[in-house]
């Protein structure tokens, strides 16, 4: 099944707005798969944002990222990197609608809360560059068939 990586920034841990976002995500119906809260190297931060490694704000987003601790997440489910997305919503919070994360919780584009990968394949990419095999929990929640037709 499709998995996405998520991971909440340390302006979204320092706000308190841990449980609130993944309450969005666990209501909804995607399942957890992975889930580590930790400091993220200036390495891992380079290489997650490498293809804006040539913009103007990537030291900055280098910096933003390496500056607290930050949820580093797994989801699971059908569809759920393009979901996460719109549950995330756009990238400026101030042009997010009302009732996404972003919409929801912030006016900055520098302090957008979350990160979500944008494609299958760039998830894919996230995923083994933040998490080791081992720490994804392969399961399949009591409810799936309440969930899933
Ligand atoms: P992330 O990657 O954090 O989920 O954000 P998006 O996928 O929604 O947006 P992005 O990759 O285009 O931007 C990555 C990150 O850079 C910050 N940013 C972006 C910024 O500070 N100034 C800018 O002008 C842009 C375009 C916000 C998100």
């Amino acid at each position: 099944m499709e998995r996405t990586f998520l991971a909440i920034k340390p302006d979204g841990v320092q706000r308190g707005l841990v449980g609130e976002i993944i309450r969005r995500f666990e209501t909804k119906g995607f399942i957890l798969v992975g889930l580590k809260f930790m400091n993220v190297s200036r390495e891992l931060a380079q290489a997650h944002y490498d293809v804006h490694r040539e913009r103007p704000f990537f030291a900055g987003l280098v910096d933003f990222i390496t500056s607290g601790p930050v949820v580093a997440m797994v989801w699971e489910g059908d569809g759920v990197v393009a979901s996460a997305r719109k549950i995330i919503g756009a990238t400026n919070p101030l042009n997010s609608e009302p009732g996404t994360i972003r919409g929801d919780f912030g006016v900055n584009i520098g302090r957008n809360l979350i990160h979500g990968s944008d494609a299958v394949e760039t998830a894919q990419r996230e995923i083994s560059l933040w998490f080791k095999d081992h720490e994804l929990v392969n399961w399949a929640p009591d409810i799936k068939s309440w969930l899933y037709e």
